[in-house]
């Protein structure tokens, strides 16, 4: 199987599965567009696929890893929805399509991220109320942390209050990517060794790897940004510099933030070394961000 053929495999199952829990409450119908509408707008479902392809790796069994791989996107959708509010990055544009609030409204565009927030703890208490299974427990643990006041929230925190810096902080540039972005894409990789039932050696090396993965795709979104096309990226390019973002480029222009794409890259690949040929998704993956256009 090729790469392709493997994310689209890892993505389509997602989507049935995302699909499935959408359909089976009885939500308000206007809550369940709004909703939907984030959560299917085209999204590339990266942290589910980092999740699946790291549990079935280490040999645990996809459909336990589900409600967790679901979990963690309808968070990450919720984040995207906030995020761009007027009180926050004030976009109208999202994977080419116009943004939550300016489809259903600001308040109903909160409600979508609440919804969806609240409802991603909800399928990953269901799910451990059936499997109250330690492992399981801290798949949960590991990505409400990673969610949480001292992961993404953390991070979009800091991200607002040094809007307009100047002065090139490197150790809190660091510290606003970690949180912001990497803390999610860590939580991706930790919660599919987790519930692949993984030991103790091998969760710390998905964690370290997760990190650098997530390291490297923050700093080629903070490429993108300046370099990429808004048609390819379906987003508003040249938001961070018109913000006074501190970013990649920011501090150490293109050049300099290639290099520490490279070096990020380099030391997520080097976590996967012990697994030899059967991590190549994840390889393959790790490639293609570093040379991700969108
Ligand atoms: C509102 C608590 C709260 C947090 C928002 C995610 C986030 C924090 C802000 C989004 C701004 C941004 C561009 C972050 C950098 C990286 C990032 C998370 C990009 C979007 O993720 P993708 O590319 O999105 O995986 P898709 O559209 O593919 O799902």
């Amino acid at each position: 199987m090729t790469f392709s053929e493997k994310l689209k495999q890892y993505i389509e199952r997602t989507d049935y599965a995302l699909n499935n829990y959408l359909k089976e409450e009885t939500i308000p119908e206007y809550l369940q567009s709004s909703m939907s509408y984030s959560l299917f707008a085209g999204g590339k479902r990266l942290r589910p696929c980092i999740l699946l392809a790291t549990n079935e790796l280490l040999g645990g069994f996809n459909d336990n890893a589900m409600p967790f791989a679901c979990a963690l996107e309808m968070i990450h959708t919720y984040s995207l929805i906030h995020d761009d509010l007027p009180s926050m990055d004030n976009d109208i544009l999202r994977r080419g399509k116009p943004t939550n609030h300016i489809v259903f409204g600001e308040g109903q565009a909160i409600l979508a991220g609440d919804g969806l927030l609240s409802y991603a703890f909800e399928i990953m208490l269901r799910f451990l109320l059936s499997k109250s299974e330690p492992n399981f427990i801290n798949a949960a643990y590991t990505i409400a942390r990673a969610a949480g006041v001292t992961g993404m929230v953390a991070g979009q925190c800091l991200d607002l209050l040094t809007e307009g810096q100047k002065t090139a902080d490197e150790a809190l540039l660091i510290e606003i990517h970690k949180t912001k972005t990497s803390a999610m894409i860590q939580a991706a990789s930790t919660a599919g060794a987790l519930c692949a039932n993984s030991a103790e050696g091998i969760v710390k090396a998905m964690c370290a790897f997760g990190a650098q993965l997530g390291l490297l795709f923050q700093i080629t979104d903070d490429i993108l940004d300046v370099i990429g096309e808004t048609s390819t990226l379906g987003k508003t390019t040249g938001k961070d510099e018109r913000a006074g973002k501190l970013t990649f480029p920011s501090i150490y222009g293109i050049n300099g933030a290639l290099l520490y794409a490279k070096k990020a890259a380099d030391a997520a690949l080097c976590e996967l070394q012990p697994f030899g040929k059967d991590a190549w998704f994840l390889q393959e993956l790790v490639e293609s961000i570093m040379n991700r256009k969108s």
